[in-house]
């Protein structure tokens, strides 16, 4: 029985991980991860530059913040400038502390002092204040990433009805959710107060969760028929 169970098994196995493989997103590009992402409240944005370009390191990223964004504030980082240009805003708004603002930042740019090795990762937070009438939209933040050799524009945003995970240099974005009923009311939010449970990071759980389970059990099993095997 045991020299056929083996490439069964072996079969099984190879097709699991496959399948798990797959459900794992593809989350080695530059990436953006919200801690809340709820609309009209505020949210830290961490931008993550997992690699340089075709290799070659990283000296600059350039972050395009959405139109709809009026309020911008990136968080400074060691050993990297930070400039956020700003421009003039269609309308003059009013900010949740009840100033009048007519300007809002553009992009956030971050210039390294060393640049940063293909084989190191950085990590950039910006907190913007998300706006209230994007709930169920998917935003996007543009990336420019500038290197000693080259650079790789992050600037791909799926077609309406399009998943997206084909594209080749994706924009970093995030999914905006409504606000429930009993958190703060849009706009009045101060930055850094939670109004929702944190957006779930992707993990161990779906098919990958089950690959592993099976895993577990198939060589669970082998170890069995060997036990039994034994005098
Ligand atoms: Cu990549």
């Amino acid at each position: 029985m045991g020299r056929r169970v083996l490439p069964v098994v072996g079969a099984a196995l190879g097709g699991l991980l496959i399948a798990a493989w797959s459900a794992i997103p593809a989350a080695a590009h530059v990436s953006v991860k919200a801690d809340q992402a709820v609309a009209g409240g505020y949210a830290v944005l961490t931008f993550a530059v997992p690699h340089g370009c075709e290799g070659s390191p990283t000296t600059k990223i350039a972050i395009k913040i959405p139109e709809s964004v009026t309020s911008t504030k990136p968080t400074v980082v060691a050993d990297w400038q930070v400039e956020a240009p700003q421009v003039k805003l269609a309308q003059p708004q009013t900010d949740s502390h009840g100033n009048q603002i007519t300007e809002r930042v553009d992009q956030v740019i971050y210039t390294a002092e060393t640049p940063l090795p293909d084989a190191l990762r950085q990590t950039f937070e910006v907190q913007v204040k998300l706006p209230e009438d994007a709930a169920g939209t998917t935003l996007a933040f543009p990336v420019v990433q500038s290197c000693v050799q080259g650079e790789t524009a992050w600037i791909q945003v799926a077609a309406a009805g399009e998943n997206g995970e084909e594209l080749e240099h994706p924009a970093p974005a995030i999914k905006i959710v409504a606000a429930e009923p009993d958190e703060v009311t849009a706009g009045s939010g101060t930055p850094g107060e939670p109004t929702q449970a944190a957006a779930a990071p992707v993990g161990w759980t779906g098919p990958a969760g089950l690959a592993a389970g099976v895993l577990g059990l198939v060589l669970g099993g082998i170890a069995l028929a060997r036990t039994r095997q034994r005098p």
